[in-house]
């Protein structure tokens, strides 16, 4: 029996040696790893044949095997080689990466990294640094100069700029990089700091040598301007800010706002979720029992603050509808004027989540709202008293270990702990 798999393995090494130096330069999305339950060479044979494929090496120490289909254009069929019964598992020969991923932009370590680490960053940038589908921030607009952020602004592919026309149909003239619902115009501008700040932790441009880093090095910013300069907007402007996103391709919805409840926004809310849309927002500021709306809506990702020491902020609001909490305090981000603030609050944590909630998305986009919600909820670091809690719901978010969980090939099921 192993002397014909050593045979077998003598032929496949000769043939790995001749062709490894055309074919091993670059991953190949099409490769599999396999580990078969038998070991005879005509047995093994019969696999290949049986499902097209063609071994391409083998590790001999571990008994696996590297495969490709004969036909690149056609694809492994997995379901049927997962169900049978000479096969102990098969995966994709995937990518890993140096062990640490640091980036280089200057605040980083000074400023940044204690809580970026706390959340698991730099192990799940090794996953995934996200796609560039675009983050919603329904909020005071976004410094559309600023360095670290101009080139991560949402462009609206079906709008020309500034030639008077609604190119794109979507009711709004000329909204390249969003809308302004406040000066009902197509300048979404930060005229407060806030929505650069929660834009910026969420999406800023990362390892560009520049400034900070945000959470998804990929994802773009849709700027969306419904509060004004106070920081404070109707619920109209905001009702429209939140179906805007929804229209226009966004699927996560940050809103690092609250209030009182609302019949339009509510409507609004389930108008985005209707849409597939991941809707995410802030318990509130008040160190109160009370978690403000929307985020105490259904379905809405309620996030609290946490210290760097994984405790409830002392402003905080909690209450029955909080889902998690991410860290709040000393929050270092970008601001209107192209430079950089710190700020705390529960907005800030809310942003924090959001990036997650893109980094999750980008690895798992077939996913739904409710999936990536369900990730970012049941991979929490549970704190406070054990299990859920009113005051940080399921626990303080964890990136590594979130990307860990939809890294897994076989993912069936999530559960809650
Ligand atoms: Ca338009
Ligand atoms: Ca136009
Ligand atoms: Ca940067
Ligand atoms: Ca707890």
């Amino acid at each position: 029996m192993m002397r014909d798999l050593s045979r077998w393995l003598t032929a496949l090494t000769a043939l790995w040696l001749l062709i490894a130096p055309a074919t091993r330069a670059a991953p190949r999305p099409d490769e599999y790893l396999i580990r078969l339950k038998i070991d005879r060479a005509a047995e093994i044979d019969r696999v290949w044949t049986d499902y097209a494929l063609k071994p391409i090496s083998y590790l001999p120490r571990i008994n696996v095997f590297v495969i490709r289909p004969i036909d690149p254009r056609r694809p492994i069929d997995l379901s049927a080689l997962t169900a049978d019964r000479r096969v102990a598992w098969i995966e994709p020969n995937g990518l890993v990466h140096a062990t640490d991923v640091t980036p280089d932009d200057p605040w980083y370590g000074p400023q940044q990294r204690p809580y970026l680490e706390l959340m698991g960053l730099p192990p799940a940038w090794q996953l995934t640094r996200g796609d560039a589908r675009p983050i919603a921030f329904v909020d005071t607009g976004v410094d559309l100069d600023h360095p670290d952020l101009v080139n991560k602004v949402w462009r609206n592919p079906g709008e020309i700029a500034a030639n008077g026309l609604d190119d794109d149909g979507n009711g709004y003239l000329d909204d390249v990089t969003g809308w302004n619902f406040v000066g009902d115009n197509a300048v979404p501008q930060d005229d407060s700091n806030h929505g650069s700040h929660v834009s910026g932790s969420a999406a800023a441009q990362t390892d560009n040598g520049l400034g900070m880093a945000g959470i998804s090095w990929g994802a773009t910013i849709m700027p969306i301007k419904s509060l004004g300069a106070n920081a404070t907007g109707t619920f109209s402007d905001t009702a429209a800010g939140i179906v805007y996103a929804a229209d226009n391709g966004a699927r996560i919805i940050n809103l690092s706002l609250g209030g009182d409840y609302s019949a339009a926004i509510e409507a609004a809310v389930n108008y985005a979720q209707s849409r597939g849309c991941l809707l995410i927002a802030s318990t509130g500021n008040d160190g109160a029992n009370v978690v403000d709306y929307p985020a105490a809506l259904p379905g809405v990702l309620a996030v609290g603050s946490s210290s760097l020491s994984d405790q409830r902020s002392t402003f905080s609001n909690y209450g029955p509808q909080i889902d998690v909490v991410a860290p709040g305090e000393d929050i270092f981000s970008a601001n209107r004027l192209g430079g950089y603030a710190i700020l705390d609050g529960t907005s800030m944590s809310t942003a924090h989540v959001s990036g997650l909630a893109a980094l999750i998305w980008s690895k798992k986009p077939h996913f739904t709202a409710d999936e990536v919600a369900q990730v970012i909820t049941s991979t929490a670091r549970d704190i406070g008293s054990p299990g859920w809690d009113s005051f940080t719901g399921w626990g303080r978010i964890d990136a590594a270990r979130a990307l860990g969980s939809v890294n897994e090939f076989y993912l069936t099921t999530l559960l809650r702990p």
